[in-house]
């Protein structure tokens, strides 16, 4: 089943732990917000959510009591997979990331290495990998590997072999292109990257900023599924900031329904993914 499917995987990113809500005042920062996002996102297309959340003053923040009340507030309020990150903001500890998993989501990221990020370094030496990898297994949560350059492709293969699969079985991975520092968002090395991951693995892509729409095509084109969300992309078009996240899914599914890969919906997705269905967890 995993991988045969011809639709569309779509997650929305909505929040990211880098924009400010200064600069850009449709991100959903608070959880009110998040919720509205999540289901006008889901009644767009989406599957699953990409989860980065904020403090009261809209700072990203790892709290796990709140994590945990965001994972409650999602599944009550949609269908979607609840994903959090756990790669947070560049300034947070290993320990914060690997306590994410006590908020009890679906599905968590997992980044397969250290990458430059813009001015700052996104820090996962190996050690950490596989602690966090080592969780996911433990708690069940199924891990999507995030992978930001060709190095990180070669690290997951280190991780499978050296730790065995994943919790539900499937190895899925979203390639994030375009972040200053890591792989650049451009057709030839998407394919270069997905022609490198593990045999019978799955992919979404993502460009950051002005390489969304190539990576969305060019993910499409090459049978991978789709991240977008305003984590990624604050500008819908030059000079035309995005007005609302779904405005984003609802281009990613038109274009998925033109490509003749209509959007996966929440319940199709888990069974793609290998995530249990809520009634099955507890
Ligand atoms: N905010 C970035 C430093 C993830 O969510 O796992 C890391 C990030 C990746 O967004
Ligand atoms: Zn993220």
């Amino acid at each position: 089943m995993a991988g045969s499917t011809p639709a569309t995987l779509i997650t929305v990113a909505p929040t990211g732990a880098e924009a400010e809500k200064s600069a850009a005042p449709a991100l959903p920062v608070t959880l009110a917000e998040l919720v509205v996002t999540a289901k006008e996102c889901e009644a767009a297309g989406a599957a699953v959510i990409h989860v980065h959340i904020r403090d009261d003053a809209a700072r990203p923040t790892l709290d796990v009591g709140r994590l945990t009340d965001t994972v409650t507030a999602l599944r009550e309020g949609t269908d979607l997979i609840v994903q959090l990150s756990t790669g947070g903001a560049v300034t947070d500890s290993f320990a914060r990331r690997l306590a994410v998993l006590d908020a009890a989501p679906d599905a968590c990221s997992l980044t397969c290495g250290t990458v430059n990020f813009g001015d700052d370094v996104f820090a996962n030496p190996w050690p950490f990998i596989k602690d966090l990898y080592q969780l996911t297994q433990e708690r069940q949560v199924v891990p999507e590997f995030e992978l930001f350059d060709l190095g990180h492709v070669a690290t997951l293969h280190r991780l499978l072999d050296s730790c065995g699969p994943p919790a539900g079985g499937h190895v899925h991975c979203d390639l994030v292109m375009g972040v200053p520092g890591g792989m650049p968002g451009d057709v030839a090395t998407l394919a270069a990257a997905a022609a490198a991951l593990p045999p019978g693995a799955t992919w979404s892509a993502t460009g950051i900023g002005r390489t969304a729409l190539p990576v969305l095509f060019g993910a499409l084109g090459a049978g991978g599924h789709l991240r977008v969300g305003m984590e990624d992309t604050l500008t819908y078009a030059r000079g035309r900031p995005v007005a609302r996240n779904a405005e984003l899914v609802e281009r990613a599914a038109a274009a998925a329904r033109l490509a003749q890969r209509p959007p996966l919906g929440p319940a199709d997705a888990r069974a793609f993914l290998g995530i249990p269905d809520r009634a099955g967890a507890c």
